[in-house]
Parts: structure tokens; sequence; C-alpha cells
């Protein structure tokens, strides 16, 4: 294990961090702090863990760093002792920076900054840097697919670039993205929300669903159960179940966020 910025050392100033964990509430993650973890079937990779399970999220959020010849040799969300996808695990790729091949089944698909493609529970997916001896960087997420009779949920591949812009909620200053399908098949989907400076939400939301966040550009101040909280390009942010939640974009530059949101499925008890 190391830390991902290379920020190691003896320190430089005092010790401090704007990470907040709050368990099944919310969690704020900044850079510094990181740390690279090896996995079984990640080489040349720099792979960092984000929200899991122990945080209080449904699924597993990931940053990839592909190296020169970095890639994963056995298919992204397989259980630790297979080499097989797994049969009930969902997984998305979101490319950050850089240019990266992704294999998805008997797919390929040659992603750019903004490409992105997702799998279906039992659909291998393969991830491999295509930008030479420069790296390339990617938001990873995992979970287990819920599915519904007489639905399904097929490889999805694009590039955000292409996607309508939608105005969010009544609001121009507000553009929202949806990367996936909007159909009863899909139990998830992945957004992007951007705030010009100045802009925020309508309201301050408390719903069910959970979001892992990966700001891509800007700054924001961040409600997040009702604790207002500076963020910016880097950070990640958990929101779990009912975690109150809203934004301001500060700044000059538009605040923007990656976010995966659980969706078209009733509550079981
Ligand atoms: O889709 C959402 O729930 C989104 N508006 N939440 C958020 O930005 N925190
Ligand atoms: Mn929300």
């Amino acid at each position: 294990m190391g830390y991902l910025n290379n920020n190691i050392g003896y320190p430089k100033d005092i010790l401090q961090s704007r990470a907040i964990i709050k368990r099944n509430n919310y969690a704020l993650i900044e850079p510094n702090g990181l740390v690279k973890n090896v996995l079984p079937g990640f080489e040349n990779c720099d792979v960092t863990i984000l929200a899991t399970p122990k945080l209080g999220a449904s699924f597993v959020d990931y940053l990839l760093t592909l190296h020169e010849n970095g890639k994963n040799t056995k298919p992204f969300g397989a259980n630790n002792a297979d080499s097989h996808a797994a049969p009930d695990i969902e997984t998305f790729a979101y490319v950050i920076d850089g240019k990266v091949t992704a294999t998805a089944g008997e797919q390929t698909f040659n992603l750019d900054a903004g490409g992105y493609v997702y799998c279906p529970p039992g659909v291998a997916m393969f991830l491999e840097n295509a930008n030479g001896k420069n790296s390339s960087q990617l938001f990873l997420y995992k979970r287990r697919y819920i599915p519904v009779l007489g639905y399904h949920a097929d490889i999805v591949s694009n590039n955000v670039n292409a996607l309508e812009a939608i105005e969010y909620e009544g609001m121009s200053n507000v553009i929202l993205k949806d990367l996936l399908p909007k159909e009863l098949g899909f139990d998830m989907n992945i957004h992007i929300l951007s705030f010009k400076p100045g802009a925020s939400h309508g309201y301050v939301e408390t719903h069910l669903q959970e979001h892992g966040a990966y700001i891509l550009s800007g700054q924001g101040m961040y409600n997040l159960d009702n604790d207002w909280l500076p963020v910016k390009k880097g950070d990640y942010i958990f929101m779990a179940a009912y975690a109150l939640q809203a934004g301001y974009a500060v700044g000059n530059e538009v605040f923007s966020y990656i976010y995966s949101k659980d969706c078209h499925r009733d509550v079981e008890l």
C-alpha cells in the first residue's frame, strides 16, 4: 500500500485533513490520504477503493490509474477466487482522463476522456491503457444487480459529449446528463450534474437513494446532513440513504460531478 499522490516523507505542515467519515450518513474524502490498493488481476495500475459496504454503501466505487501497459487480467467485479465475471454483479467505468480500450463481453470500445462503458451482470469488463507512456484515470463502480421479472440490462457505451444536455428541474444554469437508459431493466443510473458559478440545487434533497459522487471540475459549498462543507475537483462524496444533500457552485469554473443513483426497484421487506 502506498499513497496515491505520493505525498510521503516528513510532514511539511501540521497534520490535518478535510476528510469526514460518518458511516451510514455521508463521507467527504479528499485526495490527500487516499491509498493505492493492490487487487488481484490489476497490473501496472493504482487502484483506490472509495465507498464500500463498510461505509454504508450498497456499491463499491474506485479510482483507477492505468499506467503504461496497465490493464486488468481478470474481469473487473469478479469474485476474488474466480477468473470469470460474477453472475450477479454489474459494473461501470468512466474515463476521467486519457485513452482506454474497454472490452465488454465480445464488444470492444475505444474510450477517450468522457467515454464510459456499463456491463450488466455476468458480462466481463476488461480495461487497458491506450495512452502509450501516459497514464489514464478512471472512475469505477460495481454493485449487486437487482433483477426484475421480464426485464434485463444491456451493455452500454458512449461519450458524455454525445449525450443530451438537460436543463435540471427548470434551471438553465444547472445541466444534467443521464449516462444510462432510463429503462426498468436498469436498477441504477450514472449521471453528471454541472452547475454554473452561482447555481445551486433548488432544495435540499432527502431521499432513499444512495450516491457516490466524484467531482470532475470546479468548487462548491455542499450541504451534507446540514453540515456546509467546501468541496472541489478531485474530492469524492458518499451520500447514504436519506442523507440531506444540496450544493452551490462557487468560484469561476463549472462545478461538475459524476454520481451513481439506484432506481427502478421497490423496497423489499
Ligand atoms: O439525482 C439526484 O438525486 C441528485 N440531484 N442528487 C445530488 O446532486 N446530490
Ligand atoms: Mn440526490
